[in-house]
């Protein structure tokens, strides 16, 4: 098994970390998956034959969330990417 840490961008509130943890623990081979909303991290334990990283980002972007591996991402980059945000994303929560 390996752990990943990724950058998730797009979610506002518990629903939100609902949807990218069932979006990642769908990814077959993703044993775990501890979606954090404050630091907007996702810590995912899987099996490396069986899932890819680029499974998890497809899977997370399917429910409209960016994810991207936070080793491949300064930190500081991630916290000011502004660019990568559209408003217009739609949001799980209409309340
Ligand atoms: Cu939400």
């Amino acid at each position: 098994m390996e752990t990943q840490t990724l950058n998730i961008e797009g979610m506002s509130c518990d629903a939100c970390v609902k949807h990218v943890t069932n979006a990642l623990r769908g990814v077959s081979g993703v044993q775990t998956a501890q979606v954090n909303l404050q630091e907007k991290t996702a810590v995912v334990t899987f099996d490396p034959a069986a899932a890819s990283i680029d499974q998890m980002m497809e899977a997370v972007a399917e429910e409209g969330y960016t994810a991207s591996p936070i080793d491949l991402v300064a930190v500081d980059q991630a916290a000011s990417d502004g660019e990568a945000q559209e408003k217009s994303q739609s949001s799980c929560c209409s309340n």
